[in-house]
């Protein structure tokens, strides 16, 4: 197959004006009718080429006339009129199966009911289209169906509906806004609602409605709450309007990803929709209001401005990934999001970049676009964002956001015209800055300093470098800025936080009046996206561990000693002093009245193993890692379990569950000691943790009880997971629990248990929830199992991707990455990834994007 490059991006030659589509919905055979108001508009005589793909053609005409077959040529992917009028009304009709659709892209079922999944490129399994997101039309869409089907949605305004013969019904929607096909939706039927209603700054009162499942209208409530405040935000923050009269929200169980944002009618994975304190927990919550919110500032940023070319993708993610992460830190407080946000970035983005699957967030080809919705384009697009507004600061940086939304408001655009606008508005050169956009890898920074005591000169020396990554071999210097502070030995703050912008390759900057020998603070906040290397030594690291007042670079600190610990045993050297002195300072960090519990929670979780793996020399031995990161929970979990257990104590909350982040925080530090705790599993802590989960009377409470118990194995184990089945065996979202944490179990049986697992009745391969929480997160979260030394681990999941490929590519894609990685691990381990990755490469009719992945990850 070809590969689609940026360099070839050519406008298409017709403009659609109108797109009229008739729906006459049945499981098997739903036949649509598409009117397409089409004016040339490009030079000369280009022929008429339309995206169709598993489409029936029954019809087609040009106004009224309807072409004979030497007229129009159709084939796998394409409906071609070689000659057309400059103006003129295409009608197509084709026939499609709903029901058998299981790639979930396009128009397919789900539990029952109708739904659509248009982006990337779904629309063209819809209908024959210019299925490409710089063709903006008006859309107005008819839906027919059974009566069985009470709600037929799709998206703008309701203009009109009734009832027809043989107890049929139809419903008339008109979107006044122009959009790309890959925002079209469409959804019927036998929902419940729930209602509410937005008063926007301008006065205009805009309808809210969440659509769910019968039965599980209380579960919605969380979510419509984020939706309003999320509304009120962007008025805030952004300056931003919501445009229709109403926004709609719908869950539906099987869902490729986490939700879309098609205009006025989003269409959610019901995990991330629906929430109650009994079957979601804090986790949930957290995500729901992000996601929710994620989607509603799509309007803006994606929907009223959208991409010229899927190249462009990162102009509407990470922009909004940015927005999303902002609202939450206003939300939920700006230090605790930020460490929750570096931990993701570096455990997917990072991860991303030092493997065979380094992309820049504006890639420059793609084989499946479906495969470019990653970790770099969404989040490292965000953290270049957020970059953008250090340099500029919070006043210029709004200022080029306004601009951008007033110039280009209505159109498809690109990342040159968004980062024209602060260049324009702040009057700086922003040239070298689109370097990030175009080349991958994490720079590397490495900062040492001198001092000069006689002088009282601070010399920083800073340097940066890019590893190579697929395609660009040679790299250049970005402009990277780093926050860095001053504290004293004794932990007092020296100096304030000052921005470096870091833009060669080296450079040295010199501080005066540094009255004493500084500890320096670097990187605060995680200022830019990079892995920083110092000079620091362990005790200027502890001074930053318990006084920093950049919390983030407490914390940051606290990860570095676990993290140099972890390493150094793995790698058969213990340090059994300093182990001791980081548990003693972690004591101390636990016991400081003015920090929150969030943060302490947070202070309590070491670096994880994917982490771990990623940070340590090479060949990574994931086994080693996990084994000395076990022996560092066991010794806090000894030298700290009075602490751990008067905390677990104290934490405990009696009072009416809250969602709030406040109570959230206070459940996580519970957890998180008792995670703790079950690294040494005497009687007294086996007690206390059945104890916990027995009386746990919310999910949080439940998972952070349960996941300790599963760690601990033996009878304890069995006896919880068994009643956690039968109590939730009807709840699909919290089934999806029961099943991921058994994934994560860290015990040696766990593979076999897994398998076996495939095996339960309640394994549904062509749910992607369900897949996830079982395959995923063995092969993601559990990297001591996965890569068993006999590669049984291995083969288990190149049996589950060669599985879920013949129906859901795109899904099946996603599990490819765990086996990308085979460079990073121990040479055995590396050529039994790679020979499973090559057993795949061979195995035919293959899709598209499993064959991208699989290729990628083997040059
Ligand atoms: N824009 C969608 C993602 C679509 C993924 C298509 N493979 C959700 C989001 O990012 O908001
Ligand atoms: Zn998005």
């Amino acid at each position: 197959p070809q590969p689609i490059r940026l360099a070839d991006y050519r406008p298409f030659p017709f403009a659609i004006e109108t797109t009229r589509l008739v729906f006459d919905l049945s499981p098997s055979a739903t036949r649509v009718r598409a009117e397409l108001a089409i004016r040339r508009t490009g030079d000369g005589d280009a022929p008429l080429v339309l995206n169709g793909e598993r489409l029936k053609l029954l019809s087609v005409t040009i106004d009224g006339q309807a072409l004979s077959a030497n007229q129009y040529a159709v084939d796998a992917e394409h409906l071609t009129v070689p000659e057309t009028p400059d103006q003129f009304v295409l009608t197509t009709e084709v026939e499609i199966d709903p029901l058998a659709n299981k790639a979930l892209t396009g128009l397919y079922m789900s539990g029952g009911r109708f739904c659509t999944q248009c982006e990337a490129e779904g629309f063209r399994t819809i209908t024959y289209f210019p299925d490409r997101p710089d063709v903006l039309s008006r859309y107005s869409v008819r839906i027919e169906a059974d009566g069985g089907l009470p709600h037929l949605l799709s998206n703008g305004n309701l203009v009109d509906q009734g009832s027809l013969d043989g107890a049929r019904h139809f419903a008339e929607w008109v979107d006044p806004f122009p959009k790309p096909s890959y925002l079209f939706a469409l959804v019927a039927g036998d929902l419940d609602v729930v209602t509410d209603s937005f008063v926007t700054m301008s006065g205009r009162e805009v309808a809210l409605k969440i659509f769910v499942d019968p039965g599980q209208a209380s579960r919605a409530t969380y979510a419509l709450d984020s939706l309003k405040r999320a509304m009120k935000w962007d008025e805030e923050a952004f300056g931003r309007e919501y445009d229709l009269d109403l926004f709609m929200i719908v869950a539906v169980r099987d869902f490729n990803f986490g939700a879309m944002e098609n205009k006025g009618l989003n269409i959610f994975n019901s995990s991330l929709l629906l929430a109650d304190p009994e079957t979601a927990t804090d986790a949930d919550f957290e995500r729901i209001e992000a996601v929710v919110a994620h989607e509603y500032f799509h309007n803006w940023t994606g929907n009223r401005i959208t991409c010229r070319d899927w190249f462009q993708l990162c102009l509407k993610e990470g922009f909004t990934v940015f927005r999303d992460q902002s609202f939450s830190a206003d939300m939920r407080g700006a230090v605790v999001q930020r460490i929750k946000d570096v931990r993701a970035l570096r455990a997917r983005q990072f991860a991303e970049d030092a493997g065979p699957l380094a992309h820049p967030v504006r890639p420059s080809s793609y084989l499946k676009i479906d495969n470019f919705y990653t970790a770099t384009i969404y989040e490292k697009g965000s953290e270049i964002i957020r970059m953008l507004k250090t340099i500029l600061g919070a006043e210029a940086f709004r200022k080029g956001c306004d601009l951008y939304f007033e110039r280009h408001d209505g159109e498809a655009t690109t990342v040159e015209a968004f980062i024209a606008c602060f260049t324009e508005t702040s009057g700086q050169d922003l040239s070298d800055f689109f370097a990030w956009y175009e080349q991958a890898g994490t720079p590397a920074v490495t900062l040492t300093s001198d001092y000069d005591a006689q002088a009282s000169v601070l010399t920083l020396n800073l340097r940066q470098s890019t590893a190579p990554t697929p395609g660009q071999p040679t790299k250049r210097p970005l402009p990277i800025p780093v926050a860095i502070g001053l504290l004293s030995q004794g932990g007092e703050s020296l100096r304030d936080t000052e921005v470096v912008l870091l833009d060669k390759d080296a450079m040295t900057v010199r501080w005066e009046g540094v009255a004493q020998p500084p500890v320096l603070s670097a990187l605060r906040g995680f200022s830019a996206p990079v892995n920083l290397t110092t000079d620091a030594r362990p005790s200027d690291r502890y001074v930053l561990f318990s006084a920093d007042p950049d919390l983030f670079n407490r914390w940051e600190a606290g990860q570095t000693l676990a993290r140099d610990l972890i390493l150094a045993r793995a790698a058969g050297a213990p340090d059994e002093v300093g182990e001791e002195r980081y548990a003693e300072a972690l004591g101390q960090a636990l016991v400081d009245e003015a920090a929150e519990p969030a943060f302490k929670a947070l202070l309590l979780s070491l670096p994880s193993e994917p982490d771990l793996t990623l940070l340590s020399e090479e060949p990574a031995d994931p086994l080693a890692l996990h084994e000395a990161r076990d022996a560092l929970r066991i010794r806090i979990a000894i030298h700290l379990g009075d602490l751990l257990r008067r905390l677990h104590g104290e934490m405990q909350s009696s009072g009416e569950f809250s969602p709030s982040a406040e109570a959230a925080g206070r459940r996580a530090l519970r957890n998180a000691c008792a995670d703790m705790l079950s690294a040494d599993p005497h009687d007294e802590n086996l007690t206390r943790l059945v104890g916990h989960y027995e009386a746990s009377r919310n999910m949080t409470d439940m998972i952070g009880g349960l996941y300790p118990l599963v760690c601990i194995g033996g009878e304890a184990r069995e006896k919880a997971l068994s009643a956690f089945y039968d109590t939730w065996a009807a709840e699909p979202l919290v089934l999806d629990k029961w099943f991921s944490i058994q994934s994560r179990d860290p015990n040696p049986d766990v593979l076999d248990r897994v398998v076996a697992l495939t095996r339960h009745p309640a394994f549904e391969p062509t749910n992607p929830n369900r897949l996830r929480a079982l395959v995923s997160a063995f092969a993601s979260f559990n990297p001591a199992r996965f890569h068993d030394p006999s590669g049984a681990g291995y083969r288990f999941l190149a049996d589950q991707i060669l599985t879920v490929d013949k129906f859901n590519p795109m899904t099946a894609a996603r599990l490819v990455e765990p086996l990308g990685a085979w460079r990073r691990y121990k040479s055995d381990l590396g050529a039994l990834m790679r020979q499973e990755l090559e057993r795949i490469a061979v195995h035919p009719d293959l899709s598209k994007n499993v064959l991208e992945l699989v290729t990628k990850s083997l040059t």
